[in-house]
């Protein structure tokens, strides 16, 4: 038993220069920190992070939930022993009593659960996935997951015209430092391939570390990943994945694209790169709410259909994804749910229901690298956290290298 002292909260930036909220939660033993990631591309059901308004960073100050942290979420949680994640988890979600976390910010109370679970950690005197590994009730082994380095960056997260979001390249290999090698690679070759056919000006790279060279067509950035995947020498051994965004191109019923697009010829359009490509996986093809497309596509295509901002690691939408079939695999964000509880329900359901389930970072991060042991933690064998490039995707990256040699001294 360990019982909470007092929760400390601050403000600081997060990757894309906004602010965001760290937690400091204290026992008597230790004091442990979490921060809050932030998304661009954010699905309409996800929990509420509460912004200031006003004036103060353009409106996006996140005083207020520091304040809830420290006012509201302390006193409730002082002499609660942090070994409790549920209890301490529930607690909060009780006091703020809304469906979406909206009084108290879902970045105020995830701050507090993560920081929690780094607590009872600390005490513990274990790696933190093991704790997680202990604590989530999912029944698997701890396992290092495949990284799926996103080396294109479009749509919201770039000044370029392409419409998808994220053009990911997926290594096989045998361990994760082989595969992080193989996308480190594939990403310096990628370089040099974008920089001859569009010069200098085109290797800028987006909000999670890939290229926004200036294209329009996902054929364009598709050929140019085959080109530099041949080139490192790694044909056959690296697959590709999308991340389509589609509800932030999708305007009165139709998709905008090079061209506008009905949701059936935008079906048969993933499935025409399928054929084309070696894609394995496609997340949000369609809309946030078009539960019956996503179906259609997991059907016809047979591949890897994954739900982010239709399901925002919710139970109650996961639910309805299960039963309409759209999806074969869960993206898991913990902060579109709010609590360490709430997304580790989230993975149960989803394995008990035979999806799949790839542990996401949000593409404004921080250097925290909670996920990376949460990934591992869960044993769902896939991890997306940007491109092999930038402080707070490589800080992931990295403490999998660290993770990996721990598991195997064991
Ligand atoms: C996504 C994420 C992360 P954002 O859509 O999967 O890549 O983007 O954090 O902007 O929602
Ligand atoms: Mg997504």
């Amino acid at each position: 038993m360990s019982s909470i002292t007092s929760i400390k909260a601050r403000e600081i930036l997060d990757s894309r220069g906004n602010p965001t909220v760290e937690v400091d939660l204290f026992t008597k033993q230790t004091c442990q920190s979490a921060s809050v990631p932030s998304g661009a591309s954010t699905g309409r059901h996800e929990a509420v992070e509460l912004r200031d308004g006003g004036k103060r960073f353009l409106g996006k100050g996140v005083q207020k939930a520091i304040k809830n942290v420290e006012q509201r979420i302390s006193p409730l949680l002082k002499g609660v022993d942090c070994f409790e994640q549920r209890k301490i988890d529930e607690m909060m979600i009780r006091k703020d009593g809304t469906k979406n976390k909206s009084k108290f910010g879902a970045n105020a109370v995830l701050g507090v659960s993560l920081a929690a679970a780094r607590a009872a950690n600390a005490e513990k005197k274990k790696f933190l996935f093991q704790h997680l590994a202990e604590i989530s009730g999912v029944d698997r082994k701890p396992s290092m997951p495949r990284p799926f380095f996103n080396v294109i960056n479009g749509g919201k997260h770039a000044g370029n015209k392409l419409a998808f979001q994220e053009f990911m390249i997926a290594p096989k290999a045998k361990t994760f430092a082989e595969a992080l090698r193989m996308g480190s690679e594939v990403y310096h070759v990628l370089k040099e391939v974008i920089e001859k056919k569009y010069g200098k000006e085109a290797i800028n790279v987006g909000d999670e570390g890939g290229f926004a060279p200036p294209l329009q067509r996902a054929e364009e950035a598709l050929d140019l990943i085959q080109e530099a995947i041949r080139k490192a020498g790694y044909a056959g051994k690296i697959e590709i994945a999308l991340d389509c965004a589609a509800s932030e191109f999708y305007t009165k019923g139709k998709y905008v694209l090079q061209a506008k697009m009905s949701k059936e010829r935008l079906l048969d359009y993933y499935l025409h790169l399928i054929k084309k490509y070696p894609i394995i996986s496609i997340e949000d093809p369609f809309e946030q709410e078009d539960f019956e497309s996503f179906a259609d596509l997991r059907k016809r295509s047979r591949i890897q259909i994954v739900g982010d901002d239709l399901t925002v690691t919710n139970v109650t939408r996961i639910k309805k994804a299960i039963q309409k079939k759209s999806c074969n695999c869960l993206l898991l964000k913990v902060n579109q749910i709010g609590t360490l509880t709430e997304a580790f329900d989230a993975v149960k359901m989803a394995y008990e229901n035979g999806w799949k389930v790839m542990v996401s970072h949000r593409s404004g991060e921080t250097e925290d690298t909670f996920i990376a042991d949460l990934a591992v933690a869960i044993g769902c064998g896939m991890i997306k956290a940007g491109a092999p490039c930038r402080g707070e995707r490589i800080a992931k990256y990295n403490r999998l290298l660290r993770i990996e040699e721990v598991l195997r001294r064991k």
